[in-house]
C-alpha cells in the first residue's frame, strides 16, 4: 500500500499522457504529427526545460472543451489515488489555453466538474492554482488574472511556471500584489534552472509562502538557513529533474541533503505523462536511489500534509 500523501506540484496539462492524447485530438479532428502514442512516448527525450515545454505546449492543442478537461483530470485524480494521494494541489496553465481560443470558463468548469467529485469518487480533495506563465509578459498575467475573477470561488492561489531562465519573479510584482488583495494563496517556480537569487525574489518581491522547485537553494548556504528557520516548504520533483537535466542522476539528487539540512521538502511529479511516474512512483525511486530510511519517506510524507493549503481539521482527515 502506497504512504498516503499530498501532490503539491503537479501541472495539470503534464498529466496527458499520450493515449489520451490521441483520443481527444480525435474526438476533436485534429490530427497529431505522430503516427500514434508509441511514436510520441517515444519522443519524451529531454534537453533542457525548454525542450520539454516546446511538446508540452504543442500536445495541449487537443484540450478545447470543457468535456475534455474534465477527462484530463479525471483520469489524473484515478491515478493518483491508486498512488496514495489523498490531497492535491494542482496547477493550470490558462494563458497556453486563452491562446489558442480557449476560454478561461470553459477550462476552470471542465477542471471543475472533475475536482468537485472526487473526494467521493476517488477519496481526493483539491486545490487549484492558477499559473502566469514567466515568459510571457506581466501585462498577459495581468489580464490572466482579471479574466479568472469571475471563478475565484474555484480558485485557491496563483503560481508561476514555463521557461525560468532571465524571467524573474520581479517582473511579477504588481500582479502578485493584486492576488494577494483578492486573496490568493502565493507559490512560485524557482531555482529549477534559474539561480538561488531568484528564490529570494519570490519570498521577498512577490511574498510566496511555498517555492516550487528550489533545488539550487542549496547553492547558498543562508538563503538554506532561511528557508529551514521560516519552514518553508520546497516542492521537490525528482523523475523531473533528471528528465530535464537539472541533476544528472537520481542518485545524485540534492533531497536528502535537504531533507538532513532541516529543509521542509515534499515529494512531487510535476509534469507526470512526461516524466516517467506519478508521486508514489516518485517517493519510491528517489527512496531507493538515495537509499532514504522509512523514517525519511514517513516525514516527506508529513511535510506534504503541512505544506499543503488544507487548513489542520482536513489535514487530519486527510491523514
Ligand atoms: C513545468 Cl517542469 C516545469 N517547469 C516550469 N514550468 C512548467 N510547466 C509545466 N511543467
Ligand atoms: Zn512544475
Amino acid at each position: 500500500m502506497p504512504i498516503p500523501k499530498a501532490e503539491l506540484h503537479l501541472h495539470i496539462e503534464g498529466t496527458l499522457e499520450p493515449e489520451l492524447a490521441f483520443t481527444l485530438a480525435a474526438r476533436n479532428g485534429l490530427a497529431l504529427p505522430y503516427a500514434d502514442a508509441e511514436e510520441l512516448r517515444a519522443r519524451y527525450r529531454f534537453q533542457d526545460l525548454q525542450s520539454f515545454l516546446d511538446l508540452y505546449y504543442e500536445l495541449m492543442a487537443v484540450l478545447r472543451t470543457e468535456e475534455d478537461f474534465t477527462d484530463l483530470a479525471e483520469a489524473y485524480l484515478a491515478r493518483a489515488a491508486a498512488q496514495g494521494v489523498r490531497h492535491a494541489e494542482i496547477f493550470f496553465d490558462p494563458q497556453a489555453h486563452l491562446a489558442r481560443g480557449v476560454p478561461m470558463g470553459t477550462v476552470v468548469a471542465g477542471l471543475a466538474r472533475a475536482l468537485d467529485r472526487a473526494p467521493e469518487r476517488h477519496g481526493v480533495t483539491t486545490r487549484l492554482i492558477l499559473c502566469f506563465l514567466r515568459d510571457a509578459s506581466p501585462e498577459s498575467a495581468a489580464e490572466t488574472l482579471a479574466a479568472a475573477r469571475p471563478y475565484l470561488d474555484h480558485i485557491t492561489g496563483v503560481g508561476l511556471d514555463s521557461a525560468e531562465a532571465g524571467n524573474p519573479p520581479s517582473l511579477f510584482r504588481a500582479v502578485y500584489e493584486e492576488a494577494a488583495r483578492l486573496g490568493l494563496r502565493r507559490v512560485a517556480h524557482a531555482g529549477e534552472e534559474g539561480p538561488a537569487a531568484y528564490v529570494r525574489e519570490a519570498l521577498d518581491v512577490l511574498g510566496v509562502e511555498r517555492i516550487d522547485h528550489g533545488l539550487r537553494s542549496v547553492e547558498d548556504p543562508a538563503l538554506v538557513e532561511r528557508l529551514v528557520r521560516a519552514r518553508v516548504p520546497l516542492t521537490v520533483c525528482p523523475l523531473s529533474n533528471v528528465r530535464l537535466r537539472a541533476v544528472d542522476v537520481l542518485s545524485a539528487h540534492p533531497l536528502r541533503a535537504m531533507l538532513e539540512a532541516g529543509l521542509v521538502v515534499t515529494v512531487n511529479s510535476d509534469d507526470p505523462a512526461y516524466f516517467g511516474g506519478y508521486a508514489e512512483d516518485n517517493l519510491r525511486a528517489a527512496a531507493d536511489a538515495l537509499r532514504l530510511g522509512e523514517d525519511q519517506v514517513r516525514l516527506l510524507a508529513r511535510n506534504s500534509f503541512e505544506a499543503s493549503f488544507l487548513d489542520d481539521a482536513e489535514d487530519l482527515r486527510a491523514a
